[in-house]
């Protein structure tokens, strides 16, 4: 829906944009100017302007500038750069596997799971293994919400349970058979070493064990989580970056729905 709007609205604005060859926007169609920022570990001065010029190049920017350096400390300089990217992509090939619900608001929401559920769905939530990062999952469940969009525990037809972080994986699972949740959200920040990948498969492994896999809804995000990667791991669902609770409240409900009407 969104495309259909923007390539509108790019026909009209502009006549010479190529969506087969999409580059950069500065202030002209097709310019493809570009802001970067790097440091370079060499003094600050006019040999250190050049070589972030010809860094430049060589990334394929044509018309580099050098707008503002800094030396951070002896021997780093810092820079903010402009360019010219000659590079293009080809965004009318481009295919993103997402999570496939139509996002509804708090009340709507909360209209659908009793309209179509007649019953609360129990949710429960933690940010698991080693990882003690609370603010993404917070962001989801919290009665005040997040960025203007109310959290799980305010949605009426939700029973939500954030278990917080750090929570192991096999008591995860526990409080997930102890409160019948029929929703699991796995919430994963740290990504060094792939531990998140680790956490993420043991505890697919460990449902499946229990003989639960199928009997919940799995869904896992954080900033570094796509859906596609979380379906390659055993999950249902996941959410990256911009995920409100709108987001997950409306997939879980719909999800829910499609899989008690087959
Ligand atoms: C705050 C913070 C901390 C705080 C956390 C406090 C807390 N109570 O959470 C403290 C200081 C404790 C901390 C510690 C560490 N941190 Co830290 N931390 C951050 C920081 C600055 C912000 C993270 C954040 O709160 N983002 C805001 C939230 C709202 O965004 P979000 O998490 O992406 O969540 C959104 C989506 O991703 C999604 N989402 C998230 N989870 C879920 C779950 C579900 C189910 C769904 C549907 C959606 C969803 O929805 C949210 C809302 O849109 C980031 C850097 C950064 N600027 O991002 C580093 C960062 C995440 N930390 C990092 C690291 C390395 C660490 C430490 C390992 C450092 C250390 N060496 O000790 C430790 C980790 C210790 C541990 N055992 O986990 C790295 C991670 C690098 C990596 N790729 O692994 C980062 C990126 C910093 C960096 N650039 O190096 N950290």
């Amino acid at each position: 829906m969104s495309g259909g709007l923007y390539s509108m609205q790019s026909k009209d604005f502009d006549k010479t944009l190529d969506l087969s060859k999409v580059k950069p926007y500065g202030d002209t169609m097709n310019d493809g100017k570009v802001q970067l920022s790097f440091t370079l570990p060499v003094p600050t001065g006019a040999e250190a302007i050049e070589a972030a010029k010809q860094l430049l190049k060589q990334m394929g920017f044509d018309n580099p500038q050098v707008v503002f350096y800094k030396e951070l400390t002896p021997g780093y300089t810092f820079f903010n750069c402009y360019g010219s990217t000659t590079h293009t992509v080809d965004y009318s090939t481009i295919y993103v596997p997402k999570v496939e619900s139509d996002v509804m608001d708090m009340h709507e929401t909360d209209q659908y799971i009793k309209d179509n559920i007649g019953r609360q769905l129990v949710i429960i939530g933690a940010s698991t293994g080693t990882d003690a990062h609370t603010v993404g999952i917070d962001a989801i469940m919290n009665m005040k919400g997040y960025a203007g969009h109310y959290g799980l525990e305010r949605y009426e037809m939700i029973d939500a349970y954030n278990l917080g972080s750090q929570v192991p994986n096999e008591e995860f699972i526990a409080k997930a058979i102890e409160l019948k949740a029929d929703a699991l959200l796995v919430s994963q920040t740290v990504t060094q070493k792939d531990v998140h990948i680790k956490n993420l498969v043991e505890l697919v492994e460990l449902l499946e064990a229990e003989g639960l896999r199928s009997k919940v809804i799995l869904a896992c995000g954080g900033p570094r989580i796509s859906h596609e990667l979380a379906q390659e791991l055993g999950y249902d669902a996941g959410f990256g970056m911009n995920t409100y609770a709108d987001d997950v409240a409306s997939y879980i409900a719909q999800e829910f729905v499609r899989r008690n009407k087959m």
